[in-house]
């Protein structure tokens, strides 16, 4: 294919940074050494018929508590310059909550190391690997849990603070509290009758988000001079048809971005009207004494409103949009009452609920853009599943240069992008699908015991976007 005649070029600013992603317990391995304490997803791959697929865990994965190294080749081979990752709280805090002296070297190694190589560290306080000890007591759902994350993201700042100056709170709680605690196919496993456990996990989340986020700002902010955000995870909502119309649009966006990001990023802050409304009315209708969905004080709306740095965003596929109304039929219980689907012709990964559809992007970062005053965004994660060890990746290199020339057109069109970090560095443990489904750009193959960084042709596509500071597409 030759793109000098047949490829478009997409620009991206000169201060642009670059990276990768990835998670303690998708990565790490070393479950039980060094102090490390259990988590929920120890608990949910370790029991008797456990719901990951493939009946693998993360006890060992990409073993990078042992081959980081090889981790920070991979980044510095391709030449980024910001490297995403997670810290799992049962490796830094015991359960009497004093610090675990191994688990803080670990993480101190690792971020002297990437600064050494000048790849700016950026941390994820929580990707999912919640200490089993706080789920014993009810987990999100449980009040209690907001002044353990305040300590527990008081003790990142201090140990790591001088050197990391990126923080995120939580990474996707659209993904954990509905899964964890609503739906049941996320750990905890917890179901609840129409949404209960998640809503309240929601609540919580952004109450601790917002405490960690003012902790930052009075206690560390003046010495350390960081920013801290938090990453949400949504598609965008194309109308289906010509009936379909922009409120539709806006509802749909609401209940499943808005629910995270009105509270912080809104001119008003708190939760999207349409939910609150929706919720509370169907909460009496059902005969409840209260909404199912919690209230936020005066006091809290006030100190969560505008309580973040920039929006960590993680995007991966989109979908069509239709209310139950123009159905004529119930599809699911939900309260949004707005079914979504997928195009026939939008192409397919290895996993079921992804499909490309990189216009998707551009759409959202222009809603994000319109409805939140046009905030700093990073976007954290964007990646494309296939199957083990396809080394020759075309369909993640083809996902990739459409997703970033979106990018880089929303760009064009105003939104404040200014750093991109690819789903994933590495192939890793996938939650519920274990090892089936494979979003790195270096393989591994997890039977061998080096645990080998393998580029597949991605990793080419990422040097080239480095390099140059443009993408090219591929012409129609
Ligand atoms: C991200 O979630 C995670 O942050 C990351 O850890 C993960 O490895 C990566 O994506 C790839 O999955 O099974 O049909 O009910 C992505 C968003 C939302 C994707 C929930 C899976 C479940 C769909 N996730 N979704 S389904």
């Amino acid at each position: 294919l030759n793109f000098a005649i047949f490829a478009e070029i997409y620009n991206f600013p000169s201060n642009f940074v670059w990276g990768a992603a990835s998670a303690s317990y998708q990565i790490e391995g070393a479950w039980n050494v060094d102090g490390r304490i259990p988590s929920i997803w120890d608990t949910a791959s370790h029991k008797n018929n456990s719901s990951v697929v493939d009946g693998s865990t993360g006890d060992d994965a990409a073993m990078s508590y042992y081959y980081y190294e090889k981790d920070i080749q991979a980044l510095k081979d391709i030449g980024f310059k910001t490297y995403r990752f997670s810290i799992a709280w049962p490796r830094v805090l015991t359960k009497t909550n004093q610090v675990n002296q191994a688990g803080i070297d670990y993480y101190s190694k690792l971020i002297d190391r990437l600064k050494e190589e000048e790849i700016k560290p950026m941390v994820t306080m929580y990707h999912w690997d919640l200490p089993q000890y706080l789920q014993d007591l009810g987990g999100w759902t449980n009040p209690a849990i907001v002044k353990y994350f305040e300590h527990y993201a008081d003790t990142l700042y201090k140990h790591f603070g001088d050197r990391v100056k990126e923080w995120i709170t939580f990474n996707e709680p659209a993904t954990f509290c509905d899964g964890g605690y609503s739906w049941g196919w996320h750990a905890p496993e917890i179901r609840t009758e129409k949404q209960i456990g998640g809503y309240l996990c929601s609540h919580h989340i952004l109450l601790a988000h917002g405490a960690a986020y003012h902790l930052y700002k009075n206690k560390y902010f003046a010495d350390q001079q960081g920013k801290v955000g938090i990453c949400l995870n949504t598609g965008y909502s194309f109308p289906a048809n010509e009936n379909v119309t922009d409120e539709h649009v806006d509802r749909a966006m609401h209940f499943g971005l808005g629910r995270y990001a009105n509270p912080i990023y809104s001119v008003d802050g708190d939760y999207p009207r349409v939910m609150r409304e929706a919720i509370d009315q169907k909460s009496t209708d059902e005969g409840r004494r209260w909404s199912r969905l919690p209230h936020f004080t005066t006091a809290q709306v006030e100190s969560l409103h505008g309580a973040a740095d920039f929006l960590a965003l993680n995007y991966y596929t989109s979908s069509l949009i239709q209310p139950y109304s123009h159905l004529g039929w119930n599809p699911a219980d939900s309260d949004s009452e707005i079914h979504s689907f997928h195009d026939d012709n939008w192409k397919r990964s290895s996993s079921s609920w992804l499909v490309s559809v990189p216009e998707g992007l551009y759409h959202l970062l222009l809603w994000i853009k319109d409805n939140y005053n046009n905030p700093l965004v990073y976007i954290t994660e964007n990646g494309w599943s296939d199957l083990p060890m396809t080394i020759e990746d075309d369909g993640r290199v083809e996902y990739l240069r459409e997703h970033l020339a979106a990018m880089s057109r929303a760009i064009t069109d105003g939104c404040r992008v200014e750093t991109y970090t690819v789903w994933s560095l590495t192939d890793n443990f996938e939650w519920m699908r274990g090892y089936t489904e494979r979003f790195g750009i270096y393989a591994i193959n997890f039977t061998d015991p080096e645990r080998k960084r393998i580029p597949k042709n991605s990793v080419d596509l990422m040097k080239q976007v480095v390099r140059d500071n443009f993408v090219e597409v591929e012409k129609d």
